[in-house]
This record gives C-alpha cells, structure tokens and sequence, in this order.
C-alpha cells in the first residue's frame, strides 16, 4: 500500500472485509494501467478492440439490456432527516440503508479484483480541487475513471498523512463463485437490487448493482455534484451542472458563459459548437459540470472539475457536432454503440448511412432494411479526453477558473418557451431557473421519454439536499457581490416545435446567433424590449438561419399568452411541493408574473 494515510488504510481495510475480494489493485494512473484495464475487459469478452486504422486506442463496451442509464428510482440522498433530503429526491434513513448495503455488499468483490482509485476532481493540487478515492471492482470504471477525472499516485502525495477525501465504494454486485467467469457479459445486479447512494452529511458515497455512466463513474454525479451541491451550500458557492465556454467576438472580445440543461439536451453540442455567424469563435471549457465560486473581484468564476467528455453519442455527427467527431478519433471508451464489418462505430444520427451490415449494441446483426430497433442504444456514449477537443480553451485547467458573464438555463421545451429570454434581474433569473422544465430523454432509466416534467436548474436528480433550500441559496448568491458583477441570466429553448412536430429552429451550430444576443446584451450592444416574461430580442436582432421563415421567428420571439397562463399553473403545481421551504422571493416573483401576464 503506497499511502500513510491511516484513514484511507483503516477504509480500505474495512471495505476488504466486507467485499472479499481476491485480489487489491492501487491505482496509478499509467497508460500501462489502462490498458490492462482494456486488455482485461477484452478478454472478458464485453468489449471489443475497434479499427487500429481507423479508430487507434479505441474500444467499444457492450453494456448489460438492463444497465445503460442512470437509474434515478434507485438513487437515494440518505440524510439523516427525510426532510434534509426534500420532496425531490428518494429517501430511506440512512442506518436502515446502510444496514440493507452492507448485506450486499458482504462477500459482493468474491472472484473479483477491487481497485482503489485516488482522483481529484479539478487538477491536481489546485486549492478548488476535491479528492476522492473511488473503490471498484469493474475495470471499465477504472479505465473511465482514467479519462474523466486525474487519477493515480500524485492524487496521493497531495493527501498526504491526513488529507480529506470522499469515500467512493461501488461494486457491480455480481460477485463470482470459484472458477466461474463473466461469461462474455457485462457484470451489474438486477434493477431491484441497485443503490446509487449518498450520505450527505458523512460525505460518502455507496454505489451497488450497477457498471454504467453517472451510476458507477463517482466523480462524476455523485461527487461533483450530490456530495458537491451540499459542500458549496455549506461554504457558499455553486456545483451546477452546467457546461462552460468561451464566446469571442470578431473584435477578440472574450466573454465566458456557463449554461444548465438537463440530461441529453444539448450541453456537449452547446459547449464545443462551430459557430455560423462570420467571426464569432467558440472555445471549450466543460460541457457537464461546473463549479462556481465569486474571485477577490467579486466576479463569479468556474471551473471544470473534469477532464474528459461522457458525451451522448446518437446525433453526434461532422454536421451536428465536429468537434465532438473530432475529440473521439482515439483514445476513447464507446460504450453501446453499433460496429460496422471492420469494427468502426456507428450510430443513429452520425450523419452516413451505415455502410452495410452491423452488429448492434446488444452484439446481434443489425441490417438497415430490416430493422426494428435503433443500432445503437438512444442513452450510448463515448468517453474522451477533454484534450483532444481541437477547441478546448487554453485556460481550461486554469485553477483560477473563468469569469462567467452570463448562465443560460433551458430544455426540450416544443411549445411556449420562447428561443431566448431574459431575466429582469438576479431574482428573477433563480425563478427561471427554479421552473425549468424538459422532455424526458433516454439519459435515465424507467422514466417515460417525451414527457414534459420540471427539472429545476437541470439539477433534479443532483441536488444533494432539499430543493427549496438549493433555490434559497442560489437566491443568497446576490448579496455576495455588486449587482453589476453579477452574470446576467437568460433562459433559451432550441427545441420548439411546429404543429407538426417539426423542429422551428435548426439548433446546433445556428445557435450562436442567439449566443451573439446574449454576448451583446452583457456588453450593452443589444437592443431588447420588455414582455411580461423578461426581456426578449425584438424580432430581426437575431438574424434568420436558412429555412426560418419570418413567421417562424415571430412565433419563437413572442409571448404565447394562453401557453404561458398553462405554465403559471404547472409552476403552482410544481412550487407546491416544495412547502415552507420554498424562498418567498420565488413565490413573488410567481405573483409578479402573473400580474404582468394578466395586464399584457
Ligand atoms: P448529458 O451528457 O446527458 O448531460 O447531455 P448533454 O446536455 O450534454 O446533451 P448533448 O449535447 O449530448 O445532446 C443530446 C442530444 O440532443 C443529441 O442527440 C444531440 O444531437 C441533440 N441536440 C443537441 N443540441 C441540439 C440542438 O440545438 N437542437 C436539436 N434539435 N437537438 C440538439
Ligand atoms: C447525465 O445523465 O446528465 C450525464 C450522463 O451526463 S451520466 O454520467 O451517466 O450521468
Ligand atoms: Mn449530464
């Protein structure tokens, strides 16, 4: 064991007695580590080596039919009070789950070898940074691991002999008697038997029964925001889950912006988009979560706690997202995807027509005339390197982080919510954001896609406490700084429909004309009236992309009066959940709207 640290040895050593098992692995974080971890993985049959030609370093996963999304039903914030953990998120008190994990957990690493992963979330060393030690036994995980997070033996030194880190233990719950193996699948417990949970006041987290994504990778939702969003409610500062980028204009003017939408509804595009408005530049700095926390100058800086991209990979192509396309030519984890004859990836969406037979996500051959079911699962992913984006920000590691300008909250919204929207003020922007709202998509399990559902601040399945007191704090934020230091706060909605359920705006790379808006609105360039809602663009100050019709513009420009009268009575339905928690200045700020609507 390379470590002093008496805690981390006592934690480790409690953890094996529970497990059991075979063998323990300390991670360094080499390239030789990793593939070992790929080597395994192949050999166990439940990935595959794809194209060296074609697609070098690369390898695709096969995931269990039952184990491809976050699985929200069974992610538990077990505080010590149900009422700590609020009306959003599942509950059970957290000795009684401790009690049912640990029956689990008994015996659950058998056949298996548990790793122990030190990784910081943040660069290493930065006086942001937050280490966790994350113990596993899939080696999927750890070769993840590898790209999201900074994994390996300086996270260590940096511990130190008393150094604070948070907890991490996940297993995939399938422990293996002598001599049995895998078999070819990949390793999960039935749905009845996972827990993504967490234990907010301890800072720990217990995962089980699950390999996948932001259910096993527990850095990532876990970490850098459930456990997050309770530490920078304690030390007053932000873990959103927002990407950030950075906006220049053709002057060379900077701006840097951070938006939040849910699941799947476009921060990966957002964040590394090719802008079609002559000019204009767009630079990468995170595209899932940021931290946010006010500079001596009273500005509101971010960082990515990341260092790599768990992008969704249907829709991903050279037209939608080249950058993306750009960042996955090697190195990368696919996981679910389709492989074509010579074991290059494809997907729906990817922008060609498959180029003959494949095999799909669930290893059957898959033929495009006689389908019936997508090739690649709707929620697959791909796993890259935030340094081999070719537009990733030269300062995105800066421990400092980046002055936020603006915060841009939205969804899947096909109806009512205009294309972009400004708030009145601070409050006003914290009720936006409080009401956001979105289609369901495939990124979580067991929730019916399409359905319109609230998903506040995007952060529905990350808040790591009770909502109404997330939405105080964020209230609390204004009184730390001048109101002009502020970001200013915007809503938008690349996802309005016709009738006919046809897009009404062509979206991805066309959304930087509204990206120039709101650059042009926080340098006082852009000229905007006022509606009852917030302040909008007047009809030709966004420029028309090719196939928006005048007509089209005005309908996502104005205020739908009958739609916005149905939505005061969803945000009614919505705030009542949330009892004497909910801040009064949100509850005003409802009333205000309501008067303004009423008048208009
Ligand atoms: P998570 O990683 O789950 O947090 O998702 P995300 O918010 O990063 O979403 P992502 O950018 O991966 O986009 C998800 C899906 O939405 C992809 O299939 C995209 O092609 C699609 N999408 C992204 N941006 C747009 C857009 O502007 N318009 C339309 N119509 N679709 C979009
Ligand atoms: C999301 O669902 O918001 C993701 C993917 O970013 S996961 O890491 O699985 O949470
Ligand atoms: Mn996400």
């Amino acid at each position: 064991m390379s470590t002093k640290h008496q805690k981390l040895q006592q934690w480790v050593n409690e953890i094996t007695d529970m497990c059991q098992p075979d063998a323990i692995h300390w991670c360094d974080g080499t390239q030789a580590e990793y593939d070992e971890m790929i080597r395994i993985s192949i050999n166990g049959k439940y990935a595959t080596p794809l194209n060296e030609q074609k697609r070098p370093g690369c390898v695709n996963f096969n995931s269990d039919v039952t184990d491809v999304a976050r699985v929200e039903n069974r992610t538990y914030i077990a505080a010590k009070t149900k009422d700590a953990a609020g009306p959003t998120n599942n509950w059970i008190d957290p000795d009684e789950l401790k009690k049912t994990m640990k029956n689990l957990y008994k015996g659950c690493m058998k056949g298996r070898t548990m790793y122990v992963i030190p990784f910081s979330m943040g660069p290493i060393g930065s006086k942001i940074a937050k280490i966790g030690i994350e113990i596993t036994d899939s080696p999927y995980v750890v070769a993840n691991m590898h790209i999201m997070t900074r994994v390996g033996t300086k996270v260590l030194e940096i511990l130190g002999d008393d150094g604070e880190f948070v907890p991490c233990l996940h297993s995939v719950g399938k422990p293996l008697a002598e001599g049995e193996n895998d078999g070819g699948k990949w390793p999960c417990a039935p749905l009845d038997k996972k827990y993504i949970s967490h234990f907010p006041e301890e800072r720990t987290i217990w995962s089980y029964g699950s390999g996948y994504g932001g259910n096993a990778l527990l850095g990532k939702k876990c970490l850098a925001l459930r456990i997050a969003s309770v530490i920078a409610r304690d030390e007053g500062w932000l873990a959103e889950h927002m990407l950030i980028l950075k906006l220049t204009n053709p002057q060379g003017v900077v701006k840097y912006i951070t938006a939040a939408f849910p699941s799947a509804c476009g921060k990966t595009n957002l964040a590394m988009l090719v802008p079609t408005v002559p000019g204009w530049k767009v630079e990468t700095i995170g595209d899932d979560i940021a931290w946010m926390k006010f500079g001596e100058d009273g500005r509101l800086y971010a960082i990515n706690p990341e260092a790599g991209f768990f992008g969704v990979a249907p829709g991903t192509s050279d037209e939608s997202n080249k950058m993306a396309m750009a960042s996955i030519t090697k190195n990368s984890i696919f996981t679910n995807v389709a492989l074509t004859e010579d074991k290059d990836i494809w997907w729906e969406g990817i922008g060609y027509e498959p180029p003959g037979k494949l095999i799909d996500w669930t290893g059957n051959e898959w033929e495009m005339e006689t389908a019936t079911k997508p090739a690649a699962h709707p929620n697959a992913r791909f796993t890259a390197p935030a340094s081999q984006c070719p537009v990733i920000a030269p300062e995105w590691e800066d421990p400092k982080g980046v002055p936020i300008s603006a915060i841009l909250f939205g969804g899947r919204r096909p109806s009512t919510i205009p294309l972009v929207n400004q708030s009145r003020n601070w409050i006003h922007g914290v009720f936006m954001g409080s009401v956001a709202g979105s289609e369901i998509t495939a990124a979580a399990l067991d929730l019916k896609v399409g359905t319109v559902r609230r998903d506040p601040f995007a952060m529905l399945p990350f808040c790591g406490y009770h909502m109404g007191d997330y939405f105080k704090h964020w209230i609390g934020m204004e009184k730390k700084t001048d109101t002009d230091k502020l970001p200013k706060i915007f809503f938008v909605n690349w996802f309005r429909k016709t009738e006919s359920g046809k897009w009404l705006w062509p979206g991805y790379g066309e959304n930087s004309r509204v990206l120039k808006w709101v650059f042009e609105r926080c340098t006082g360039e852009a000229e905007a009236v006022e509606t009852p809602i917030g302040f909008m663009p007047t009809v030709d100050a966004i420029d028309r992309p090719e196939g928006v019709t005048a007509e089209d513009m005005k309908a996502m420009l104005s205020v739908d009066k009958d739609g916005w009268i149905k939505e005061l009575h969803s945000i009614k339905e919505h705030y009542g959940k949330f009892g004497d928690h909910l801040p009064k200045e949100l509850l005003e700020e409802l009333a205000a709207l309501e008067e303004r609507l009423n008048k208009a």
